[in-house]
């Protein structure tokens, strides 16, 4: 579809108003919101990952192509979430510790309420302790903890073992760019998602909502 490629040109071109004016656009069209973030904006912005491993772009236009990928997601979210679904159990997310990459985790929060959670957002650079105390005070049965860099994954193994250590029954759910399901089963993660919808299936089944 034209409209979806040339959404994710603007995104890739770091445009949040063209990116913004054009979501709109697909949207009045009648373009599903799942498809404009599948096959526009999670697919320019892994254009965007590639250039910039190839040094083809640098950080500012990387930054750009974030700012308008959230322009983007800013007016699908309220559609991903408004279901009316009965609420079926809380859930605390975040990105770990040093990580400031927020998009899939934020993403990974609107599928979620869209599936009936509450959803307790620490936001990024989250310690392991943050993420424990948050989810015992929440009374959450799980905690979604994402990562994008190969560096701050050590932060999922030190989450999961301080919620062994302390003897909670939270069940942790791992994901983002470069874990993977031997990572996950590595550390004794309850579970991996492997893109924002996959992990509302693996949280329902790890808290008995599937
Ligand atoms: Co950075 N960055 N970045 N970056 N960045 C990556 C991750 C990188 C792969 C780029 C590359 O080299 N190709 C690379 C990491 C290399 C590595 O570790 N092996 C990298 C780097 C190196 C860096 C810096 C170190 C660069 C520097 O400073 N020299 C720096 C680190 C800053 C820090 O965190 N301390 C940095 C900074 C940034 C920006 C700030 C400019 C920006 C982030 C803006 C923001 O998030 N607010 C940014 C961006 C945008 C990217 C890329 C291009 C895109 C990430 C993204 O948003 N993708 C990224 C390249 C890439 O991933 N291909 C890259 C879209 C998003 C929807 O996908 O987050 O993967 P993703 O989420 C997916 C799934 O992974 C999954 O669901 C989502 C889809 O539905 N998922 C989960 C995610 N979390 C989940 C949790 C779950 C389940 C599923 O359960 C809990």
């Amino acid at each position: 579809m034209e409209i979806l490629r040339l959404i994710a040109v603007q995104l890739e071109e770091g445009d949040d108003e063209q990116v913004a004016e054009l979501v709109q656009q697909a949207m009045t069209d009648g373009v599903a919101v799942e498809t404009i973030l599948d096959d526009a904006l999670i697919a320019g912005m892994a254009v965007v990952g590639d250039r910039f491993r190839r040094h083809d772009i640098f950080l500012p236009e990387v930054l750009l192509a974030a700012r308008a990928m959230k322009a983007g997601l800013a007016l699908i979210e309220p559609q991903l979430v408004e279901r009316d679904v009965p609420k079926i159990g809380t859930v605390v997310i975040g990105t770990a510790q040093g990580d400031l990459h927020d998009i899939g985790k934020n993403l990974v929060g609107v599928m979620l309420q869209g599936a009936g959670f509450e959803v307790v957002d620490l936001g990024a650079d989250v310690a392991p302790e943050q993420f424990v105390d948050a989810a015992v005070e929440a009374g959450a049965g799980a905690i979604g903890i994402s990562a994008l860099l190969t560096t701050t994954m050590s932060g999922m193994k030190s989450l999961v073992d301080l919620v062994r250590e302390r003897g909670l029954g939270i069940k942790v759910i791992v994901g983002g760019a470069p874990v993977s399901q031997e990572f996950a089963d590595s550390i004794g993660a309850d579970a991996y998602g492997f893109d924002a919808a996959n992990a509302v299936e693996r949280v329902k089944t790890l808290v008995g909502a599937a």
